[in-house]
């Protein structure tokens, strides 16, 4: 923890808009030296959030560096909780190099990645949840995703959590109540409504975890594998729903070796298209037979099979084959090239949408019919509270800890399970402290020792 407050001694800027050339740029400076840099640069600093023009110069030649809008956010009421200036310079290189060496000049040093965001959550501004929504945000491609992180960002699950760790804490006292004070005058069932309360938690919790992994599947996108045997259009049809040639076509069979992939937004829903080898014996081409090898892989991984069939052609059995034995998940089957014949109403026992990659006929159907399937495994970013594997595995843990409390023969070990699953809740917000909550609980807790 030293380490911490050795770093928050130090001032640190970075840019918060991209690297890249742009008509302005945006220098934030955090940490104790704020004050004393940005005065050092620009003379005086504006009333606290209110922009104003300065000239920035350098400290030591006194040359003029830019003309910019500069914004003082004294602490606590800024991003990170300190004393921070955000400076909003004509984005060109070396306007940046030169007010960065100006800084480094004054004792402040570059930022590393998250150190903004870090000193936010260490100076309690926000907890581990929602600077992973913040992230997320940065990162969303869609509209969906960009609704659940803002959700998360604003503190969606941060509240969820903090909710249910008061009320265990609460469970938890009464519990430790029922122990320490066993022989005085407190009611008898506390120990039976902590059981009770451990149980209505855990169910309660476990509702969340039964999600679908909508969440998680809406941050990294859905998996659509393209499968089918060589030359059926398997690339055609990814570069027809992406709009661009991502994917080499050919007449020739074995041309898609290895999984290409592209990303599709499907009505707010990110999608990863994979179009893959055509599945058949490679046995004379090593490279084909482990592109086989990969497309299989990725048939194995994917949310959502996409099997292509040709009109003018029975279906080949290494694509059924892979169809009947995709334990439980969806598939979309194509008749593709219905240009050239009529395909059959159904393909190994599933209705087959008729499509031509090359006509564009049936390509609209095909892509709504996608984006109908991503939208019932993803949602639309509104509900889903539980966006990454960590939440899951903590909430888990809660809830196995949970059961234990409502099972275990002894009020001792009662109070031991409910201390873990708030433990575990406390490591979903990166707020572990127990002894805090308890603290509180017992203070208004009418106990006169
Ligand atoms: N007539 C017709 N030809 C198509 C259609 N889709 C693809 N093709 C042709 O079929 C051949 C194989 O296409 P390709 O997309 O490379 O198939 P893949 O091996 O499954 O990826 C190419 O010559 C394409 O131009 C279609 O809808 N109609
Ligand atoms: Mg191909």
């Amino acid at each position: 923890m030293s380490g911490f407050a050795a770093d928050a001694m130090e001032t640190i800027f970075a840019l918060a808009t991209g690297g890249s050339r742009a008509a302005v740029a945006v220098l934030r400076i955090s940490g104790p030296g704020a004050r004393r840099m940005v005065e050092g640069l620009a003379g005086a600093l504006p009333p606290p959030r209110q922009a104003r023009l300065a000239r920035l110069r350098d400290p030591v030649s006194g040359e003029t560096l830019d003309r910019a809008l500069l914004l003082w956010f004294p602490g606590p009421r800024s991003y990170t909780g300190e004393d921070l200036a955000e400076l909003h310079l004509h984005g060109g290189p070396a306007v940046i190099a030169g007010v960065a060496e100006a800084l480094v000049a004054h004792g402040a040093r570059p930022a590393v990645p998250g150190e903004f965001t870090r000193r936010a959550f260490l100076n309690g501004k926000l907890d581990l949840t929602e600077a992973e929504g913040v992230a997320d945000l940065i990162a969303a491609e869609t509209a969906a995703q960009r609704r659940q992180a803002l959700r998360q960002a604003e503190g969606a699950l941060a509240r969820l959590t903090n909710g249910w760790a008061a009320r265990l804490a609460s469970l938890l006292a009464q519990q430790e109540a029922a122990i320490e004070f066993a022989d005085e005058d407190l009611p008898t069932d506390l120990g039976d409504r902590a059981r009770d309360g451990a149980r209505a938690l855990a169910a309660e919790i476990a509702a969340h975890l039964e999600d679908g992994r909508q969440g998680e599947r809406l941050r990294e996108g859905l998996l659509v594998a393209i499968i089918g045997a060589p030359n059926v259009g398997k690339s055609s049809l990814l570069n027809a729903l992406v709009g661009r040639e991502a994917a080499i076509v050919s007449t020739r069979a074995g041309t898609t070796r290895d999984v290409i992939e592209a990303r599709l937004d499907l009505r707010g829903v990110p999608v990863t298209l994979a179009d893959t080898a055509g599945l058949r014996e490679a046995d004379s081409d090593e490279i084909e037979a482990e592109g086989v090898r990969r497309a299989l892989r990725r048939a194995e991984q994917a949310d959502l099979l996409l099997a292509v069939f040709t009109a003018d052609a029975a279906p080949d059995p290494a694509t059924l084959d892979l169809l009947a034995r995709r334990d439980g998940r969806e598939a979309v089957v194509v008749a593709n090239k219905v240009d050239l014949a009529a395909g059959p109403p159904a393909i190994g026992g599933l209705p087959a949408l008729q499509v031509s990659a090359r006509t564009g006929q049936g390509l609209d159907a095909l892509h709504q019919r996608l984006a109908a399937e991503a939208a019932t495994r993803v949602g639309q970013g509104a509900t889903a509270v539980l966006t990454r594997p960590r939440h899951r595995a903590a909430l888990n843990e809660a809830a196995a800890w949970l059961r234990e409390a409502e099972a275990a023969p002894l009020p001792e070990l009662t109070a031991e399970a409910l201390r873990a699953a708030l433990h575990a809740l406390g490591r979903l917000t990166g707020r572990v402290g127990v002894e805090e909550i308890l603290d509180r609980v017992f203070a208004d807790f009418c106990i006169g020792k």
